[in-house]
Parts: structure tokens; sequence; C-alpha cells
């Protein structure tokens, strides 16, 4: 072996072993600039072959250009190992909280269905319910023939329903499919589904052809419903009167139940709360004037019996409500049509901040 050859091998274990202990990228760097650099150790020899014979000069040449890729290579991959090394240590201790706004000023708002809908389910899950869900496409029987409705009931004909056309293969009231007018459907579904004791509300999307000032084609209902052995009227009268006090937020609320008539409850009500219309605005809970807000009865024998429920058992209770018009009073928005136009000015105006709570039970 030459004395070159020699000094070559001796170079390449002295740089291989200084790019092993580099254990950061700046050593390395200094490592680079020794072994490569202009002034480096692999070009000083470099800079010898020009006093060598054309011989001598190929072959070290040669070798010399070995090295300075094999150096290249391992200061390449430790690099990378390096790079790799900083970047887990980085993600094993720093944590990104996604749900923090970045730019508050950008942030969107909770339409005001939607916090109401929050808001009522956080009162009714204190109150012991859970949610129930089902379809917007209903069949004729779980959305009238099951809730008491009579063959030719006006809620039936084509100018109150949507109804969607007829499956050719299917027959009688399950194949008649329509968009549900109300979420008792699913009260339906729920009952013939499993076993009293029950205590749900459901709450969605509800259709119905009308259009005018307090109407619109789509609108969300939420109903409640509770069957046990000995549920009674003045159950009914104590959950909603908590219900009002609480969306409200006004202790002692004045309230009416006023006789009315549903297919599917017997006796059915009206519910009023005491208002005050004075000077045009509206304010709840104080005053002499009174303010409908609810619909709601004992369930009507029929209805437990076409759901598979013996109703010399079982009793219970049920009620139902305008999720925009509860919206509305509760945050003075006065035109319901504007609750679906999409304005984002509307929705800065009447939206809600998504991190605000709901509002919760008294007490808590
Ligand atoms: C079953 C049995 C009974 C739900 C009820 C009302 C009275 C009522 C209206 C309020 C305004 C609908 O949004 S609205 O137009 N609802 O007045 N709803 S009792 O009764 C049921 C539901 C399901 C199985």
């Amino acid at each position: 072996m030459t004395e070159m050859s020699q000094n070559i091998a001796q170079l390449k274990t002295e740089l291989s072993s200084m790019i092993e202990a580099a254990n950061d990228l700046e050593s390395l760097e200094q490592v680079k600039v020794t072994a490569l650099g202009k002034k480096g150790r692999i070009t000083d020899l470099m800079k010898t072959l020009g006093q060598m014979d054309p011989e001598e000069r190929k072959t070290t040449g040669q070798a010399l250009n070995v090295l300075k890729d094999e150096i290249a290579a391992l200061i390449n991959a430790q690099e990378e190992a390096l790079k790799k090394q900083a970047l887990d240590q980085k993600l094993a201790t720093e944590t990104i909280d996604v749900t923090l706004s970045a730019r508050p000023e950008r942030e969107g708002h909770i339409h005001p269905i939607s916090q109401t809908m929050e808001e009522l389910m956080t009162i009714f899950a204190d109150m012991g319910f859970t949610v129930a869900e089902g379809p917007e496409i209903e069949d004729d029987w779980h959305n009238f023939t099951a809730l008491n409705f009579p063959p030719g009931h006006p809620a039936r004909e084509m100018q109150d329903t949507f109804f969607l056309p007829e499956d050719a293969e299917e027959q009688g009231e399950r194949a008649k499919k329509l968009l549900r007018t109300h979420t008792s459907s699913v009260q339906i579904r729920y009952m013939t589904e499993q076993k009293p004791p029950m205590r749900i509300i459901v709450m969605g999307r509800t259709y119905r052809s009308d259009y005018d000032m307090t109407h619109t084609p789509m609108f969300h209902q939420i109903e409640g419903l509770v069957i046990d052995e000995n549920t009674n009227m003045a159950h009914l009268k104590g959950c909603l009167r908590d219900f009002c006090e609480t969306y409200f937020e006004v202790e002692n609320l004045p309230m009416r139940f006023r006789p009315s008539f549903f297919p599917f409850t017997e006796p059915s009500a009206e519910v009023d709360i005491g208002c005050s219309r004075e000077g045009g605005g509206l304010k709840i809970g104080a005053g002499d004037d009174w303010l409908e807000i609810l619909g709601c009865g004992m369930v009507h024998p029929n209805v437990l019996k076409n759901c598979g429920i013996d109703p010399d058992k079982y009793q219970g209770f049920a009620f139902g409500m305008g999720i925009e018009r509860i919206a509305m009073l509760k945050y003075g928005i006065p035109d319901l049509r504007t609750f679906f136009e999409s304005d984002k000015r509307w929705l800065d105006h009447y939206g809600f901040s998504p991190l605000d709570r709901p509002n919760r039970a008294f007490g808590d």
C-alpha cells in the first residue's frame, strides 16, 4: 500500500467517526466544512494531485473521488437521522389545541336553531330524557294512521303534506311515502320497538306545504314523550313548568293550560305563558298578556294500542313545540323567514359564539 492510499484510508476512518459523533445539525455542518469545504481535508489532498506523475495522479484522483462520495453519503445519512430525531422530539414535547380559535375576529357563528337545540337537549337531559332519532322521509302509517288521524283528516291532503311519488312495487299505507309533518312519527317507531317505561325527546326537521310570515315549508320541532304505569296530567304540568322556567330563565312564570284538540292526545291542551307587550317590546314573565308556546296532552289510548302497548296498563303524556318559535321569543328575532336565508350579517347578529355554554337547570 502506498503512503497516499494509507493517508486516504486513515482520513476515511477519521472523518467517519467525526460524522458519527456529530449529535446535532450544527456540529454536523462543521464536520462537513472540515471534510468537503474549500479548505477542507479532502480538498487539501486534491490539491496535491498536481505534483504527482500521471499514473499516480490517476489512481489517487479516483480514490479521492470515491472518498469524497462516501463521506458526502455518510453526512447526508447522518443529517437525515438528526432531522428525524429532532422532529420526533418536537412531536413528543409539543401539543396543539386544535379547538382553540387562532383568529377570534374571524370566528364563525352557531345558528340560533343549533344553539336552541343544544339548550333544549341540556334541559331535558337534566330531567332524565334521552334523545331518539328517526327518518325525515316517512310513510303514511307512521306519520298519520298510527297517530289516530282519521282517513279524511285535512292534514292528509296534498295541499298540506309533501307526498313522494308512489313506489309501484309496494302496496298499502306503508308504501305511501311523504316528508314527515311532525316528529311524532319517531315516537311511533320508538314505541313499537321499545318497552315502557320510556322518557324521550325528539328534535328535527319537519315539512308542511305552507309559506307566509309565520310558516316556512321546513321548520324544526321538539316533542317529548313519557310513558309509565301511573303517569298523569300533573306530571305533564310539572314537567312543562320546569322546562318553561328554565328555558325562559324566569322563576314562577305565569302559565295557563287551555283545552284543545289533537287526534293523538286526549285530553289535549295548549300552553300559554305570561308576557307583556307594552311599549312595542315583548317581555316574558311580566304583565297580563298571554303567549301560546306549545301543545300537549295525554297520549290517546288508540295510539298506544297501535304501537302494541296495553292502554289498560300504561299511560303517558306528550308535548310538542316549534323550535324557531321559541328561539324567536327568547332571542327577539322578529321574522321566521330570515332563519333560512343564509345571510351572514343576520348570523353575525343573531348567532352565538362557539364558546358559549347552553343554559342549565336552576341550581347548577
Ligand atoms: C305521540 C303521541 C303524542 C305530541 C304533541 C302537540 C301536542 C302540539 C305542535 C306545536 C307547534 C306542533 O310545531 S307545532 O306546529 N304540537 O301541539 N304535539 S301533543 O304528541 C304526541 C306525539 C307522539 C306518539
